[in-house]
């Protein structure tokens, strides 16, 4: 109705009333190239993690360390698994209740990451191995400004582990490709070798020393997730060595867990957890952003509670793009007091506390002592009205009619 829609425009109005007038980093990397890429099944918890003495992910801790790091980024997928987390990234709204944005809506008009970069004069390609028709991506992709998808049919099959074309050969031919196009780029790059369920260690290159959890799920989605670090570290290396760091961003997140709750009893061993409890299960729902910028330009590590839906306005900024007028839920983690991650179950994590909303238990963040949830209502209110407006927006195919608006304002 045009009074849900005036409410929804007034959100959005309000919303970009808050933001500060300086923002940090805007413009720091303006006219630079962005490679994106987004790893299959990566979760936080591996990062920094060592095995029989052995790095999970050295060169995901390497990059990190001279990379601005997001610590407490939450998995905010949904049913849409993957193509969510794509969807959130490229353009700040929350995944469906039910069913995937991908499949059910690839014919909205989108105001997506590619298309603002595009504005910009950027080529814009996303990139992924598998067969294209796959989560409807050859429509979605250039329904959201990609000007090419490079996809199983421009690979050459030259190493396949698991679903297809190993993440190491996936890196090489995308990153020669990348090599032949206008620049400034915008390359989403999605990854595959380490999608569940993880059991092609015979395949990998250096395999990881899992110990006496070899054979295990848990050590197969270890020795994968070490693959693909390794082939991460193919590409950084190859990056360096070719100069084109000091005139790229090179952002990195995992899309959603790898561990799914029915196996949270190998997670907790892992992790040395008494009580895999519901709170101790959310909290670990975490996946890395590491964000590293030419010079390791604000290199540190940041608390703030986000999710993919944070991914495109704080990308937008440091690629010097005034975001106000264009319709993103999330946040600029790099110019937000506050954070929060908002699960589409509504299940929320802010910076202080962790709500099981549907459960009503809420649990100060850090320590875990339960807290009334009852305090937490104003809160609550605001996230239902979030995926409402989200949900509405995508249903109602909004975003035009909103960036008019603000866009007037
Ligand atoms: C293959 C892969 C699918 O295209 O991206 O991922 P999923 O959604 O099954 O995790």
């Amino acid at each position: 109705s045009d009074d849900e829609k005036a409410k929804i425009n007034t959100w959005f109005k309000e919303k970009q009333a808050y933001m500060p007038d300086k923002l940090e980093y805007f413009g720091a990397a303006k006219g630079k190239n962005l490679i994106a890429i987004q790893v299959e099944a990566l979760q936080e918890f591996v990062i920094g993690r060592k095995i029989n003495g052995n790095e999970i992910t050295p060169n995901l801790n390497r990059l990190i360390n001279k990379s601005i790091y997001f610590e407490n980024y939450f998995c905010e997928t949904a049913a849409g698994g993957t193509s969510d987390a794509e969807f959130l990234a490229n353009n700040s709204l929350y995944p469906l209740k039910t069913g995937a944005v991908f499949m059910k809506y690839p014919g909205n008009y989108y105001f997506s990451l590619p298309k603002a970069l595009k504005e910009q004069g950027y080529a814009t390609v996303a990139m992924h191995a598998y067969k294209p028709g796959f989560w409807n991506r050859s429509v979605m992709y250039p329904n959201m400004s990609f000007d090419k998808f490079f996809n199983k049919n421009d690979l050459i099959p030259d190493e396949i582990i698991g679903m297809g074309l190993s993440d190491k050969s996936f890196f090489r031919q995308s990153l020669d490709y990348l090599k032949t196009i206008k620049e400034p780029y915008y390359a989403f790059m999605v990854t595959l070798t380490s999608h569940y369920p993880y059991d092609n260690t015979e395949s990998y290159h250096k395999a990881l020393d899992v110990g006496d959890l070899k054979g295990a799920f848990m050590g197969n989605y270890l020795e994968a997730i070490h693959y693909a670090d390794e082939s991460l570290g193919y590409l950084i290396d190859r990056l360096e060595k070719e100069g084109m760091m000091d005139n790229t961003v090179v952002a990195v997140y995992g899309d959603h867990y790898a561990v799914s709750k029915d196996k949270k009893n190998e997670l907790a061993r892992l992790l040395n957890i008494d009580d895999m409890n519901d709170y101790m299960w959310v909290k670990h729902q975490k996946v890395p952003l590491i964000i590293h910028l030419p010079g390791d330009e604000g290199a540190g590590r940041r608390s703030i509670a986000g999710g993919g839906l944070d991914f495109m306005p704080t990308i937008l900024n440091i690629m010097g793009v005034d975001g106000r007028a264009i319709p993103m839920m999330g946040r600029d983690l790099l110019n937000s007091p506050h954070g929060m991650a908002v699960m589409r179950n509504g299940y929320f994590i802010d910076d202080d506390y962790l709500c099981l909303t549907a459960d009503g238990a809420a649990f100060k963040l850090d320590s875990g002592e339960p807290y009334p949830i009852e305090n937490l209502k104003k809160e609550i209110e605001d996230m239902h009205m979030e995926l409402d407006i989200s949900e509405k927006i995508i249903e109602n195919d909004l975003i035009e009619e909103i960036r008019n608006y603000l866009l007037n304002q």
